[in-house]
């Protein structure tokens, strides 16, 4: 059956959700969804994470969320209480490891075993699906804040229904974002279908009057993404969760690193989304926004690394975003220790505390820039409607084939990969190849000229070498990469 924009049925979800339950032995501890509801209806408001979140965008305060997760249940709980007490961080995560990712849960129960014989932890996150529903409700029992699941897998289903059940209040993902910068040969057919599902339960839960939140994951490859890429994602992403019943969303953009570009990006996914959802009639949907510190190649020395999160920091409170997912000083070495979590959530407080109570940071450059960005992501939206004939799960399959809708630096053979970005002259992040996006003339016109002007500066011609110098820069202390 041809995959479309429509309510799963109830009948085809719970017929489904047998075999998806069936999958591994845990899921038969998630199998009473009356239980589940029940369960989630005794969660504390200041744990429940959509409602601590739309209290923040009511009082325009950016709140704080940093990454974690390990693999054994009493150090993953002592992680999540020093983040809390120390850290002082307002929303906690548990980051799922890649075997669980990858629905391989024989893997992480070898790994799982060896991590408790050894004490320590063999695996980069936490196996929620393994642990299984009453362990989860263990993680979530023990501290006092929202917990979100961040993971970055294809297909959540079984992980979203155990996650839900054990008490977590939202879960990171999407179709398109969590498909194609972490699979190469996933089908958007088959990942879209199973985020309805991941969608649809949500919203079961949301007719319960438990509201769960939702996010698109924005950054999507974290290597110079243009805004507008994430952005006619993240929007295809609310719109499709809206339809399946999801009543809070939250819109990520990963930081590029120039300030207005990123103050406008952020002015832009909000003006969009509201936008849209509201033409398709989803406007009762609650939204928040979502600023992740640099998500590309952090500079090795922590002192360094610490002044990346700060300006992070910086212009999420400057664009009052609702959350900023914070860096650590330990970005460039792999999975950082929970002292250096607890460093960039601390370096990240000081800023906001002092930036949040100044007015929003607002200019004629970066409201011109904001209406770039949402032309940008108009046209790939509108292009996306129109090959999908009226349909946004089939438009974004058509899309994806077409090359309308790209990413660059995608592992994914769905895409076409035919987009090339690089930095301008003052380090806003352009396209120097389009592929086949559907950006008017008018537009690329900009973006050549912006990518002349820095050619002429560093007296180099417009080449693949601009590229590679952009993507190190920031870890080699600059923002524009410079000629070597
Ligand atoms: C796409 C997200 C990448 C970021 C961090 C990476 C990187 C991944 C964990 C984690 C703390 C974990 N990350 N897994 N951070 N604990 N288990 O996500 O370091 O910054």
């Amino acid at each position: 059956m041809e995959l479309l924009d429509r309510k799963l049925p109830l009948d085809i979800l719970m017929a489904e959700r047998d075999e998806v339950l069936a999958t591994w032995p845990t899921g038969q501890g998630a199998a009473d969804l009356d239980a589940a509801f029940s369960y989630q209806a005794g969660c504390p408001p200041q744990k429940q994470f959509a409602r601590v979140l739309q209290e923040a965008e009511t009082d325009g305060a950016t709140l704080m969320q940093p990454r974690a997760g390990v693999c054994l249940l009493a150090s993953h709980i002592t992680l999540l209480k020093r983040l809390q007490d120390e850290g002082q961080a307002d929303l906690l995560p548990t980051t799922i490891d890649s075997y669980t990712r990858q629905n391989r849960y024989e893997d992480v129960n070898t790994g799982l075993t060896e991590s408790q014989w050894e004490g320590r932890s063999l695996l980069n996150g936490f196996p929620a699906v393994n642990y299984g529903v009453a362990v989860c409700r263990q993680v979530s029992e023990a501290v006092g804040r929202p917990i979100q699941i961040r993971h970055g897998t294809p297909d959540a289903r079984l992980l979203a229904e155990i996650t839900l059940a054990g008490g977590f209040t939202a879960f990171e993902g999407g179709g398109i974002s969590y498909n194609v910068p972490y699979a190469k040969n996933v089908p958007l057919e088959r990942s879209l279908r199973d985020w309805q599902y991941v969608d649809r339960l949500t919203g079961l839960y949301a007719e319960q009057g438990i509201v769960l939140n939702r996010e698109p994951f924005g950054p999507l490859t974290g290597t110079l993404v243009p805004p507008c890429i994430g952005h006619a994602i993240g929007v295809i992403e609310a719109l499709l969760a809206a339809r399946q019943g999801v009543q809070d969303i939250t819109l990520g953009y990963g930081q590029c690193g120039n300030i207005y570009q990123d103050i406008a990006a952020v002015a832009a996914l909000r003006r969009l989304a509201r936008r849209y959802l509201e033409r398709f009639d989803l406007g009762e949907v609650s939204l928040s926004t979502a600023f992740h510190q640099w998500m590309g190649g952090f500079p090795p020395e922590e002192d360094k690394a610490s002044a990346v999160i700060a300006l992070g920091a910086l212009v999420a409170a400057a664009s009052r975003a609702t959350k900023v997912i914070t860096k650590t000083p330990h970005e460039a070495i792999g999975i950082p220790t929970a002292e250096a979590n607890i460093a960039g959530l601390r370096a990240t407080q000081q800023i906001l505390k002092m930036v949040g109570v100044q007015q929003p940071i607002e200019s004629p450059a970066i409201e011109q820039e904001t209406d770039l960005i949402e032309r940008e992501t108009t046209s790939i939206l509108e292009s996306t409607l129109q090959l999908g004939e009226g349909d946004w799960a089939r438009g974004t399959v058509r899309a994806a084939e077409a090359g309308v809708l790209d990413v660059p630096f995608a592992p994914s053979r769905v895409l076409r990969s035919a987009t090339v970005p690089a930095r301008d002259l003052h380090g806003a992040v352009r396209f120097l190849e389009f592929g086949n996006l559907p950006l008017d003339d008018e537009v690329k016109a900009f973006h050549r000229d912006a990518l002349e002007r820095r050619a002429r500066a560093e007296h180099r011609s417009v080449s693949f070498q601009m590229v590679t110098d952009d993507i190190y820069a920031v870890s080699k202390g600059w923002l524009v990469g410079v000629p070597r």
